[in-house]
This record gives structure tokens, C-alpha cells and sequence, in this order.
């Protein structure tokens, strides 16, 4: 397969003003009428006339250019491409051509999802649709004629404002839509079905009135409610937060099971995948409702942060997903509102940092934000475009100051509305803004991997001075050999004995400034602070808030870092500090059980543990964070060679003694979190269950027999879904000889809904065996062939199949290989049906040089055995293998 260099971008030949599509659906095959204004572009390098169009598994009718319809010999077909010679000046290009909808099983393009049409063009989806210049620099204004059988088809929905509706012969009818925004094709959207529709009006701020409306299916209508809420609120957020408005009359959102991924922003019509967008207290969890909110803002934040202003190719996606993944996040930490609420949003965004993008930056696919070559631009819609790119925006408001970043955003908005732009359209507005050069800060768009910062402390006591030598290296990532240091913000307290701030002073200056923290910039290699004015050897605390998304080194004590998870006043370097501590002891046992000796769970953090338990300052659910220790997957990442089975045995013995000694008040304080009344998806009483579940579990682990029963009661008489999962995920994994009655039960209430059944299969893939059970991956063999699962849903596929490859190392490491055999004749079905679902289902063993020898040995076989038959495999697939191996 061929790789695409960033350098090698040219502009478009020619340029499209206008699109009229007219489509006659179909389920099996659907008819595209496509008459393109076209016209050549003026700043493109080449000038030979020739025009041409991507294509990909459609059939070709007709092409007549300005009313001629050409012969076969008067232009050139293959594969994917069409071209056609002698566009020299404008012309009207008509392409009539077919498809088969219900044959798409890649859900790119228009595909059938049950007896309803959806589309999905990002990144190049377009071309399954009609031949075109698929790309995003070409921006033109689309009008969208539908034609389809009334009875199978009553709703017919595109971009932009409804223009035309009648009716025609033969029981079909005709809707016609207009948008009146140039865009590109990969915001073009089509939906098409049975489908009935929550709506409302809204009076926006420039005084005009939108309506907003959410499409789904009839029987989840009453799962609606909260996707408008939280539409409602993104566009208000969007409006004060940002200045801007909502640009359009009309805003729909519509549901669908079958989807590649979360949703798609396409301009006026954002499709969701069902789980996104459907909510009700039986088929939603807190994190359902939370995650529904967070990506429903999301993809209205593209409006302008995509489609407003849109990509000059796909080389600067993050231009558009770090910075509205930055926007979601902020929505999502403003609606929960002050600032220590607002830190448990800031742990969860870290969380998921470190447990998925730290491991792409460490492995084969590590890239920076910004790619410099991709064979399948499908694989690089990754933790690292999205949340190290959310990152790298996020330390430029830190280092420009809020009012500086939102004058560049400002700008960056005003300048280049209606334009295809590149990442650097955004750093020369925030260099216009702040007066300040970017230059280093752009390696952060350059290069790839994780910066470690080193530090080291030194207290002088003859002259109370305290020095930090700070020194920052990023391991060598594929192509990147020497990396040049970054400009890394990163503010620093000294805290006394009590926890609170010093003045931080550096050697030499007159002036002792208020205490607080105070914003370094790491630019150099190494760099050494001194400080002074201080009395006694202070405490740092240090990235404060997790200013750059870096590793910190600062080898700790366990004393030292208890007394940072007691008494660190920013609430994220509290919780981080702990769960260092938590990462520390499991490290040790990890490392004893190697030498095959044994190590007590030290008292500091079983004491550390007991204290924040009780303390009463904190929330419940900054709690429930700072007490579950670090995930299995986090873990073992911190090892120098990951060896699944130790990290599982290690973490259960800490959790184990943790339980012991505070058995009684893990019970009290799951009693004392209990939420009477009615189920309310807010933080407060999620924060509570998320504290009562956790506590359940500690007290589980150490098999009291009330935990068990609390438990079971709990999943019988929970008035909600979080609580009954979350009861039946400890009973899946616990040693009750009633679990099969209970996952039989839950399958028995659940089976009509599929976002249910699809938790319950996650479940299954996520338990541990206990001894004498069988073991999960013959559990998740028998599960696929049920009529419950099914390797043409995405949904499914990644609830049953990536979380047993990628959230339970445990079990999916199994030393017999079972596992990885199961991967490779997953990856390989799945070739077949779902290329995009398969190479991500392939990434699940791309890490293999990080594990012990064994298991290093058997996942590189079951690669090579798929590597070997690539000639059957999708370029995406082979992309992964290829970077796997080599
Ligand atoms: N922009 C889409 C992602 C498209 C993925 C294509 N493989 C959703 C989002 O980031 O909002
Ligand atoms: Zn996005």
C-alpha cells in the first residue's frame, strides 16, 4: 500500500461552485444524478484540463460535460477514479452512477442500517456515493433532491433547509434540500427511513428562532429528551463561552445503530451512533448521560471549529478535533460548575490519556498531532490527533492567558470563515495575538512521544535555598530518532508543612511575590530553578493541574507523595499524588512477586486511603476517582516489560488489603451514599454512586459476605441503570454461584434493547474467571455465536471483542495464546465486512514488543500469520501489521 506524504499536498486541479444530487433510494441500488458547476482552479500548479473524480464501488452510467453525453473512449475508468479530459474552462460535468446501499457493510458512504438509509462521508465516503472531487479543500454549495418510496421511506432528511416536498407517482415522493454554506463532501449527509422526531424551537441570541429537532426510531422518541437538553445547552455555551451562534433555522440530530464510531458532525445533520444520543434512566448509566452530553457538544462545536472554518487536507484534522475535543472538555468541566468540580472533568480527560494516547505514543503508530504521511487516513482519527491535540490548545491558552488564547481564537475564527485551512492558520492568530513567537511551541504539531521531565530537588540548609534541576527527554518514536526540547508550560508550587503555598522566589530576585504557583516554561533540555526566602525545605508540587501532557519523574517518597494526596490544595495533583502512591506500592508487589518473595501492602497508603475516605472536604466523586487504583492497562504501561498476569495479581493484593483494613468503612460509606428518590443523572448523586460502587467493590474484594449480598439486592432493586450494572459487573467477577442466574436475568429484561444487551456483553468480556469457570475467551467464542452479537455492528463488536482485547489484559493475555488466536480470526471476518472496525480491532496488539518474552513471542506469531495473508487484507489493516512489525 501506498503512503501519503504531507509535502506532497497540491491543490485541486479544478474547483466546484455548485452541486445538484439527485437520488432515486433504493435499498439494493440507488441512482445519483450529479451535475457539478466545475471550473479550473487558478491557483493550481497543473493546468491540463483534465478533471479528475474519486469512485469507489459504484457504477458508472453517464458523464456528459455541459449537456454531451461522452463516450466510453472520451474519458478513462478505473478502480477509483474517473477522468476526464478537456475541463479547460467552466463547465457543467453530470456523472449519473448506482450503488447498493444494503451490500455496504463498511458503513461508509450510504448504507442500510435495519430498514433505514444512513450516510457517513468523513474522511472519503463521499466517493461511494457519486465520482467527485473528495477532498477537503474543495468547497462547494450542495442542493440535494431525494426521491424514495413513501411507505418505506416517509422521512427524507440532507443539509441545510428544506427547499421542496410533493408527492409523486407510484406512491414515491421528493424532498429538496438546500444548503446554503459552501462545504466540503465530507460534510454532506443523507438519512432516510421510518422515523419520528423530538423538536423544539429556541430563540438564539442574535433574536432569531432555530428549530432544533432529534431523529430516531419511534420506540426510543422517549429517549430523547436528554440529547436536547444537551443540545440546548452546547449551543448557549457555544454563544456565551465563544460569541458564537448557532448559523442555521434548522439543527437535526439523528440516531443510528449502526455506526463506525461516536457521531459525525456533518453540517446541519449530525449523525449519532445510537449510544450517544439515546438516554432513559433503564438504558443509560451517569457515564451514558454525561458521554451524551460531552459529544453532543462536540459535534455541534464543529459547526464552527470544522465546518465554519474546515481542513485544508486531512494531514491538519487536528486543527479541527484537538481543538473541539479542547471545547467539549470545557463545556463539559463549565457544566459541572466550580473549580473543584470542574477538576474531577480534568482527571477523567487525563485518565483517558494516559490509558489510551501515552501507549500510541509509546508504540509502532506513534505520530504527532499533525501526521507527516498515512497509507489509510481511517487509522488516524487517534487519542493522538484528538486528545494530545485537545492538550497541545490547551497549553496555549495556559502559557497566552485565557484572554490572549480567546483574542487568537477570535481572530482565527474572523479570518478564515468560509476558508480550507492548515494548523498554522491557528498559530499565527494566536501569534497575532499575543505578540509572541510560536516557533519552538510548534514542535509540540512536529513531533511524536511522550517528553519525560526528570526532576530532582535539592535543599541546602546552610543557605536555605532550594534548587530544582528540571530536565525534559522524549523517547525516540518511529521516523524520529533525537528529538529537540519542547516548550513545555509548567507551573510549580512549594508548600509548607500544612499544604499551603509559599512565595515562590528564584535566587536573585528583589522581590518575594505573593504565594501561589507560578508558570515556568521548560525550553532547554535542562534547566535548574533556585529558589530562596524559605524557611524550611518545602514541598513541590509540580504541573500543576497537568499543564503539559508530559510524564513527570520526580521520584517521590511514599511519605511525600501521601502528604501530597492530603494536603496539595489543587485538586489534581491531590488526586494524582495518590494515585502515584497507589502506582508505587503495586510496583513494589509487582516487582516481589518477580523475585519470587513477598512484600506487606505499606500502611502509608492503607493509611493514606482511610484518610481521604473520611475526609469531609472532598466531593464524592473526586473521591470515587482518588480511591480506585490505577487501571490494569495504566499499570503495567509503567513497566519496563508489561507482564498482564503480575499487574492483575499485584493490584488485587493491594486492593485486597486495602479492603481489610477498612472493611467496616468502605459498608458505612456505601450505605451513607445511597440516593434516595428518583434517579437524577447530575453530578452530585452520580459522584455519590460512583463512591457507593466503588466502596461495594473494595468491600467485595475482601469477600465479606454482606458485600455480596448488598450487591445482589442492589442489582434487584436499583432504580436505575448504574447501579444495576455496575452490581452485576462485581457479581460477573465474583465467586457467587448464582452469577449465571443473574447474567440469565439480565439478558431476559434487556434482550429488546440493543444499547443493553451490547453492556452485557461487555460485561462478560471484562470479567475475571474464577478458578474452575471457563475462561472468558471461550465465554466470548460462545457469545459470538449467539444471535446477540453480530460482526456487522460496530456497537457490538466493540463491546464484546475490544474490550476483551483492550480491558482485560488479564484474561486476553492468556499464556496459552488463546486470546491472540481468537484476534487474528476477529481481525481477519472482520476484514471482509468492516475494514475501518477491523484495523481498529487490529491496533489491539500493536504494543507486543512491550510484553515479557512469551507472550512478546506468541502476539508477533499470531501478527506475522495475518501479515502473511495480506493480499487478503484492506490497505488499513495492512497499515497496522506493517507498523506492528516493522
Ligand atoms: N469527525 C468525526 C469522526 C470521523 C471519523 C472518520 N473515520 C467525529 C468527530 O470527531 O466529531
Ligand atoms: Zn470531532
Amino acid at each position: 500500500a501506498q503512503s501519503i506524504h504531507r509535502r506532497d499536498y497540491r491543490a485541486p486541479t479544478h474547483l466546484i461552485d455548485t452541486v445538484k444530487l439527485e437520488f432515486d433510494l433504493d435499498p439494493e441500488s440507488t441512482a445519483v444524478i450529479n451535475t457539478m458547476a466545475v471550473r479550473p482552479n487558478p491557483e493550481s500548479a497543473v493546468a491540463d484540463g483534465i478533471l479528475t473524480l474519486q469512485g469507489e464501488d459504484l457504477t458508472l452510467v453517464s458523464v456528459s460535460v455541459n449537456g454531451r453525453a461522452l463516450s466510453e473512449s472520451e474519458y478513462d475508468l478505473t478502480k477509483t477514479q474517473l477522468r476526464i479530459p478537456g475541463i479547460t474552462s467552466a463547465s457543467e460535468v453530470t456523472i449519473v452512477n448506482r450503488f447498493n446501499p444494503t451490500a455496504n457493510t463498511a458503513l461508509s458512504g450510504i448504507y442500510a442500517s435495519g430498514a433505514n438509509l444512513m450516510s457517513q462521508c468523513e474522511s472519503q465516503g463521499f466517493r461511494r456515493i457519486t465520482y467527485y472531487l473528495d477532498r477537503p479543500d474543495v468547497l462547494a454549495r450542495f442542493t440535494v433532491v431525494i426521491r424514495a418510496p413513501k411507505a418505506l421511506y416517509p422521512v427524507l432528511l440532507s443539509n441545510g433547509n428544506r427547499k421542496e416536498e410533493r408527492d409523486l407517482d407510484d406512491g414515491r415522493h421528493m424532498v429538496v434540500w438546500e444548503d446554503p454554506f459552501p462545504k466540503p463532501s465530507y460534510l454532506f449527509a443523507l438519512v432516510a427511513g421510518r422515523l419520528a422526531c423530538r423538536r423544539e424551537t429556541m430563540r438564539v441570541s442574535d433574536g432569531r428562532s432555530v428549530t432544533l429537532e432529534v431523529w430516531v426510531e419511534p420506540q426510543d422518541l422517549e429517549k430523547t429528551a436528554h440529547t436536547m437538553e444537551s443540545l440546548k445547552k452546547a449551543i448557549r455555551w457555544d454563544e456565551s463561552r465563544w460569541g458564537l451562534p448557532l448559523d442555521l433555522d434548522d439543527f437535526k440530530i439523528v440516531a443510528t445503530n449502526d455506526f463506525n464510531f461516536g457521531a459525525m458532525e456533518n453540517k446541519g445533520l449530525n449523525i449519532f451512533n445510537a449510544r450517544y444520543a439515546l438516554a432513559n434512566p433503564a438504558v443509560a448509566t451517569d457515564d451514558d448521560y454525561f458521554n451524551i452530553e460531552s459529544v453532543v457538544g462536540h459535534e455541534y462545536f464543529h459547526n464552527w471549529t470544522g465546518n465554519r472554518v474546515t481542513l485544508r487536507d486531512w494531514f491538519q484534522l487536528t486543527l479541527k478535533e484537538g481543538l473541539t475535543v479542547f471545547r467539549d472538555q470545557e463545556f463539559s468541566a463549565d457544566m459541572l460548575g466550580e473549580a473543584s468540580a470542574r477538576a474531577v472533568q480534568r482527571i477523567k480527560d487525563v485518565i483517558r490519556l494516559r490509558s489510551a494516547q501515552f501507549p500510541e505514543d509509546a508504540g509502532p503508530m506513534a505520530h504527532p498531532i499533525r501526521p507527516e504521511s498515512y497509507v489509510e487516513i481511517n487509522n488516524f482519527y487517534t487519542t493522538t490527533v484528538y486528545e494530545k491535540g485537545a492538550e497541545v490548545i490547551r497549553m496555549l491558552q495556559t502559557l497566552l492567558g485565557r484572554e490572549t488564547f480567546r483574542k487568537g481564537f477570535d481572530d482565527y475564527i474572523r479570518t478564515n470563515d468560509g476558508k480550507a485551512v492548515t494548523c498554522e492558520a491557528f498559530l499565527e492568530a494566536m501569534e497575532r495575538a499575543s505578540g509572541r513567537s510560536l516557533e519552538q511551541f510548534r514542535l509540540w504539531y512536529a513531533q511524536a512521544g511522550t517528553p519525560r521531565v526528570t526532576v530532582r530537588s535539592r535543599w541546602d540548609e546552610a543557605t536555605h535555598t532550594f534548587a530544582l534541576e528540571v530536565t525534559q527527554t522524549t523517547p525516540p518514536t518511529p521516523g524520529q530518532a533525537a528529538k529537540r526540547p519542547f516548550l513545555i508550560p509548567f507551573p510549580v508550587a512549594l508548600l509548607d508543612a500544612d499544604g499551603n503555598k509559599l512565595p515562590v522566589r528564584l535566587l536573585g530576585e528583589d522581590a518575594a511575590p505573593a504565594p501561589g504557583t507560578r508558570m515556568f516554561e521548560l525550553t532547554e533540555a535542562s534547566s535548574t530553578f533556585v529558589f530562596t526566602g524559605l524557611a524550611a525545605c518545602p514541598v513541590p508540587s509540580l504541573n500543576r493541574g497537568f499543564a503539559a501532557p508530559v510524564i513527570v519523574e520526580a521520584n517521590e517518597s511514599l511519605e511525600t507523595l501521601a502528604f501530597l494526596a492530603s494536603k496539595d490544595r489543587d485538586p489534581f495533583n491531590r488526586w494524582d499524588a495518590m494515585q502515584r502512591l497507589m502506582g508505587e506500592v503495586i510496583r513494589r508487589q509487582i516487582h516481589a512477586r518477580l523475585l519470587k518473595s513477598s512484600e506487606d501492602v505499606d500502611r502509608i497508603l492503607i493509611d493514606a486511603v482511610g484518610a481521604m475516605l473520611d475526609d469531609e472536604t472532598l466531593s464524592p466523586a473526586f473521591k470515587a476517582l482518588a480511591l480506585e487504583l490505577p487501571s490494569e492497562k495504566i499499570l503495567g504501561e509503567r513497566e519496563p516489560l508489561i507482564d498482564p498476569q503480575a499487574v492483575h495479581v499485584a493490584r488485587e493484593t493491594v486492593m485486597t488489603a486495602i479492603a481489610k483494613r477498612w472493611s467496616t468503612k468502605f459498608l458505612e460509606t456505601a450505605q451513607a451514599m445511597q440516593v434516595p428518590g428518583d434517579y437524577d443523572p447530575s453530578a452530585e448523586p452520580s459522584g455519590r454512586r460512583a463512591l457507593m460502587n466503588l466502596c461495594l467493590a473494595y468491600a467485595q474484594a475482601n469477600s465479606v459476605p454482606r458485600a455480596l449480598i448488598m450487591i445482589c439486592d442492589q442489582y434487584q432493586t436499583a432504580n436505575n441503570l448504574t447501579n444495576r450494572l455496575a452490581a452485576l459487573k462485581m457479581i460477573a467477577s465474583s465467586q457467587s454461584p448464582r452469577k449465571n442466574e443473574f447474567l440469565v436475568d439480565a439478558l431476559q429484561s434487556w434482550a429488546a434493547e440493543p444499547l443493553l444487551v451490547n453492556k452485557w456483553l461487555s460485561i462478560q468480556a471484562g470479567a475475571k474467571a474464577m478458578p474452575g469457570e471457563t475462561p472468558i475467551v471461550e465465554r466470548v467464542r460462545q457469545l459470538m455465536q449467539t444471535e446477540f452479537f453480530s460482526l456487522k455492528n460496530p456497537n457490538k463488536v466493540y463491546a464484546l471483542l475490544l474490550t476483551f482485547f483492550t480491558a482485560n489484559p488479564n484474561e486476553f493475555h492468556s499464556l496459552d495464546g488463546s486470546g491472540y488466536q481468537l484476534w487474528a480470526e476477529a481481525v481477519m471476518e472482520l476484514n471482509r465486512i468492516n475494514p475501518q472496525v477491523a484495523a481498529r480491532c487490529a491496533r489491539s496488539l500493536e504494543n507486543w514488543r512491550r510484553y515479557t518474552p512469551a507472550l512478546a513471542r506468541l502476539q508477533h506469531e499470531a501478527i506475522t500469520a495475518l501479515w502473511e495473508r495480506r493480499e487478503e487484507l484492506d490497505s488499513s489493516v495492512v497499515e497496522v501489521l506493517d507498523k506492528a512489525l516493522h
